[in-house]
């Protein structure tokens, strides 16, 4: 399995109600405003047109259920964006999907995974958003779509359009350190491989990126998938985004990560989750936007030589 110059399709996923702060929905036109699809043009990669995307609204009566906070309107997003990678994926092509919050990757890696069975996940992130609707201390779901991806969620009927489990082995995580009890107990049961801050700072992020995914890859055979939280980014690399998290992987590190992960001819899908635009001064806004857009353009195959 290798993907050779795919066709980048960009899924605009504005959206920001898997969390409680508004402006997550204006990552996707920032990003784009900010030339993104024409700087991964000029990589040498065909995009395909950029659809608008409506529906992400907030639904009428969208009541807690349990903790969940705004549960229907998340399924409905998160829905739809698994219909549109699906539908991408399966044609073959590369989607990069730019959010909005982490709740979408219930859809970005549902769509991989119809397309990609064999599929591993490398998720980037200051937080394992592993909380199942039991575990979770404030209901938002941006910090629970892994349970959800990996069946531990329990049934909540609302969210029964998530068929495709991914086995917790083809899981593993790069730049953790902001990580609930709950979420704690549940690494360990589930023998989830995590690599946080603490690991990047022993082993350095090359040998990092090298046992990650010789732990959810080992035969690199398996298509990958790149979930990428821009939390994950020290604060001082990525300021606007709604939880940051001090002491965070460097502008290289980052990167690194990117870049490793085209080098080894197997990704077909990206995230960049959780730009907000609307947060911190003008500086940071553009700080923040035009990193994500390198980091996808990393991931892409710039910088390499
Ligand atoms: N673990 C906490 C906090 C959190 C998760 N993801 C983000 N924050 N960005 C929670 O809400 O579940
Ligand atoms: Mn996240
Ligand atoms: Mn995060």
């Amino acid at each position: 399995f290798k993907f050779v110059k795919p066709q980048v399709a960009f899924v605009n996923a504005p959206f920001s109600h898997g969390q409680p702060k508004r402006g997550t929905e204006t990552g996707p036109v920032q990003l784009i405003k900010h030339g993104l699809a024409q700087q991964v043009e000029t990589l040498g990669l065909s995009v395909d047109a950029i659809e608008d995307h409506s529906g992400f609204s907030v639904l009428e009566n969208d009541t807690d259920i349990g903790k969940l906070k705004y549960p229907r309107t998340v399924s409905a997003a998160t829905e739809k964006v698994y219909q549109e990678v699906k539908k991408h994926a399966q044609a073959g092509k590369l989607p990069v999907t730019l959010g909005g919050d982490h709740s979408l990757a219930m859809g970005t890696i549902s769509g991989s995974l119809s397309a990609h069975p064999e599929l591993c996940v490398v998720w980037v992130d200051a937080h394992a958003d592993l909380n199942t609707p039991e575990t979770t201390e404030t209901g938002n779901l941006h910090g629970c779509p892994l349970s959800f991806l990996l069946g531990i969620a329990g049934d909540i009927p609302e969210f029964s359009w998530i068929k495709s489990q991914l086995h917790p082995s083809r899981l593993v995580y790069i730049g953790l350190r902001d990580v609930d009890d709950g979420e704690k107990r549940l690494l360990k049961e589930h023998n989830i491989t995590a690599y946080s801050m603490h690991h990047v700072d022993k082993w350095g992020i090359g040998r990092v990126v090298e046992m990650a995914l010789n732990d959810v890859n080992p035969d690199g055979t398996r298509p990958v998938h790149l979930s990428f939280d821009v939390d994950a980014m020290d604060p001082s690399v990525a300021p606007s985004t709604g939880t940051p998290v001090r002491g965070g992987l460097t502008f290289r590190e980052g990167h690194y990560i990117c870049e490793a992960l085209h080098q080894t001819g197997l990704l077909v899908a990206v995230d960049l989750m959780e730009v907000n635009p609307t947060l911190e001064d003008e500086r940071a806004v553009k700080q923040t936007v035009s990193v994500g857009c390198s980091l996808v353009r990393s991931a892409l195959g710039e910088t390499l030589l």
